[in-house]
């Protein structure tokens, strides 16, 4: 079991980006700079550079079930997130996984849902029938969840043009079973600023920050999710995991690269310490 001289550490259920940008990749860059072990259950491996997502071959979901029962037996979980779920029976599994291993709102492990819907090409990461699994199998189960613009937009119609209705989101998507909504607004290119919106079911919270001129923004919504997850992981409180999360998000857009034809990742490097020299 696990010995008091380790770290915390965090499981991603996530799919794979052969373009090392987002996905599961992205995560355990974080937890690593964020002084996290990161701990893995693949759903997915999507054959991904930056003009595509060319390819994929989804995990069984009793593999994907066994990864998470596996790490849940051995090792001590501190918090736990979704990224890419690839299927409606992949989602079933992860559900009934996470209650086996004491992973959720009302269980030991807090469970971060990031409810990615497609790439940032605009390919789909799941169908309607995983749309319907997630909204009524995982949201139940959500300590917290993180959706972007156009995931509020397919969980609950809203159609985000301006702050106002990112409260009106959060409000909808509370009602759908989440402890804690966290709204991201940077896709609102409309905003001079990035401002995320907080919602707990009796109160808001704003989390701003700059937004960076950039193209290279691949990877941010993870990076936001998996920090947020590193904090709850380090025992931080769900309100300062979230400011931790955009903190931490904020300089990866900052630091950002160009990597391949199009749109390059975040960068977690900028929190490694120097070289020796
Ligand atoms: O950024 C969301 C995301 C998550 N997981 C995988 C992805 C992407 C976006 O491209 O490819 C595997």
């Amino acid at each position: 079991m696990t010995d008091a001289s380790a770290p915390p550490a965090a499981l991603t259920i996530a799919g794979s980006d052969s373009g090392g940008a987002a996905g599961l990749q992205a995560d355990l860059r974080t937890f690593l700079t964020c002084g996290v072990h990161g701990l893995v259950a693949v759903t997915a491996v999507t054959v991904q550079n930056t003009l595509g997502v060319h390819g994929r071959s989804d995990v069984p979901p009793d593999v994907v079930a066994g990864q998470i029962e596996a790490v849940a037996a051995d090792m001590r979980i501190g918090a736990a997130k979704t990224g890419m779920l690839a299927s409606a029976e992949i989602i079933e599994a992860v559900a009934v996984a996470c209650d086996k291993a004491d992973i959720g709102r009302d269980a030991r492990v807090p469970f971060v849902v990031d409810p990615v819907a497609a790439s940032m090409h605009g390919h789909p990461l799941f169908d309607d029938a995983g749309l319907a699994a997630l909204r009524d199998r995982l949201l139940p189960r959500a300590t917290v969840l993180t959706p972007n613009l156009d995931e509020v937009r397919l969980l609950t119609g809203i159609e985000v043009t301006g702050r106002e209705q990112m409260y009106d989101a959060a409000v909808a998507l509370h009602r759908l079973g989440p402890r804690y909504v966290l709204v991201k607004g940077g896709h609102l290119v409309s905003d001079a600023d990035c401002v995320d919106i907080c919602y707990d079911g009796a109160e808001f919270t704003e989390l701003p920050g700059p937004r960076h001129a950039t193209p290279h923004t691949h990877g941010a919504g993870d990076a936001m999710a998996s920090a947020l997850t590193a904090g709850l992981a380090r025992g931080m409180s769900f309100q300062r995991a979230a400011r931790f999360g955009k903190w931490f998000v904020t300089n990866a857009v900052a630091h950002s690269y160009p990597m391949g034809a199009k749109v390059g990742p975040v960068s977690a490097f900028w929190r490694l310490a120097p070289e020796e020299s």
